[in-house]
């Protein structure tokens, strides 16, 4: 899984979606129910337009079930959306899809075909749903990414094909704090995130939410006041001790984000849609902010080449 995006890949899986929209009925898009906002890919909403969509929830065995059924409403409220939590600890929440599927589409009536495609950002699960549907294994799972060559087409029953697209995207990380808790559950390269960020946003989420996991986990005597006290405690808790005492925050930190995304921690899910409005909002006036000082810079270079032009032709009048 976690492969790095540049703008090329962007591209291709631009390109490939564009392509590959037309011919079909309904989107499959795979979320992970810990992060359903964070691991959505920004781009597929707007590529998809008025295309009916099942939002799938997967990995929900490892999700918060009272945040489940609040994004679930949260996505349902939404103009041709259906969603549902989806989880190999139940392949009956899986199998359920495909009848699903056909009721989304009504207008499509007996004996039609109805064609679909499923996508998301790696690792959310999207081969080992596509191989229960499919009732065999027909695209590789595990910890590498879809090498999918070419479109399959799969017959999954009930009048429902499957394109089987290379479709890989990306994920949401324009908002800083989606990139903590996609490197929290494991979507971010090793090599390219910190621990220690993403321990201290999790542990500052999970005081709020599930503290007394925390504590209970922990053998804390006390609720920690902040994720600095709680992140130096787990280590003098876990002997993650320099010399003189002092706590090894990326050591504390690495343990925390290992245990958490183990489920060491419990069923858990780390953003509310509440959070995901606030944080939309902030994002877009963080770029927003961004691109002006981007037009003012250059306008600031014109300004600089012109008096330079200028100085020059002075000296040269001279
Ligand atoms: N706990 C849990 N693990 C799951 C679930 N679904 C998939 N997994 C695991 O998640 C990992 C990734 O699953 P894949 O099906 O390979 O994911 P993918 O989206 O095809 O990944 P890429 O091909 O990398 O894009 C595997 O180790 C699966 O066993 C689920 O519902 N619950
Ligand atoms: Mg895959």
């Amino acid at each position: 899984m976690q492969i790095q995006w540049f703008p090329g890949h962007m591209h291709k899986a631009r390109v490939q979606i564009k392509e590959t929209l037309p011919k079909v009925d309904l989107v499959i898009e795979v979320l992970d129910a810990r992060i359903p906002y964070s691991s959505e890919n920004p781009m597929l909403a707007e590529l998809r337009g008025d295309k009916p969509c099942l939002k799938i929830l997967n990995k929900a065995d490892l999700a918060d079930p009272e945040l489940v059924k609040v994004w679930l409403k949260f996505f349902e409220q939404q103009k041709g959306i259906k969603a549902r939590p989806t989880s190999t600890e139940d392949r009956g929440s899986i199998r359920q899809l495909t009848p699903l599927m056909s009721q989304m589409l009504p207008e499509k009536g007996e004996g039609k075909t109805i064609t679909t495609m499923i996508a998301g950002i790696p690792n959310v699960g999207k081969s080992t749903i596509i191989n229960i549907l499919a009732n065999k294994k027909v695209a590789k799972t595990g910890n590498e990414p879809a090498v999918t060559k070419g479109q399959q087409r799969i017959n999954i029953g009930d009048g429902v094909t499957l394109l089987d697209t290379p479709g890989v995207l990306w994920p949401n990380v324009e908002n800083i704090y989606s990139g903590y808790r996609l490197a929290t559950i494991g979507s971010i390269k090793e090599t390219a995130m910190d621990y220690a960020d993403a321990a201290f946003f999790s542990a500052e989420f999970m005081l709020k939410h599930y503290h007394a996991r925390l504590v209970e986990r922990y053998g804390m005597e006390t609720v920690p006041n902040t994720a600095m006290e709680f992140i130096e405690e787990l280590g003098r808790k876990r002997g993650c001790l320099r010399k003189a005492g002092i706590v090894d925050i990326d050591r504390a930190s690495k343990i925390f984000v290992t245990e958490l995304r183990a489920g060491k921690l419990g069923a858990l899910t780390l953003e509310t849609p509440e959070m995901m409005v606030l944080e939309k909002a902030a994002t877009i006036e963080r770029i927003a902010a961004k691109e002006k000082e981007k037009a003012a810079n250059a306008k600031k270079r014109k300004v600089a080449f012109k008096e330079k032009n200028k100085a020059k032709s002075r000296k040269r009048n001279r």
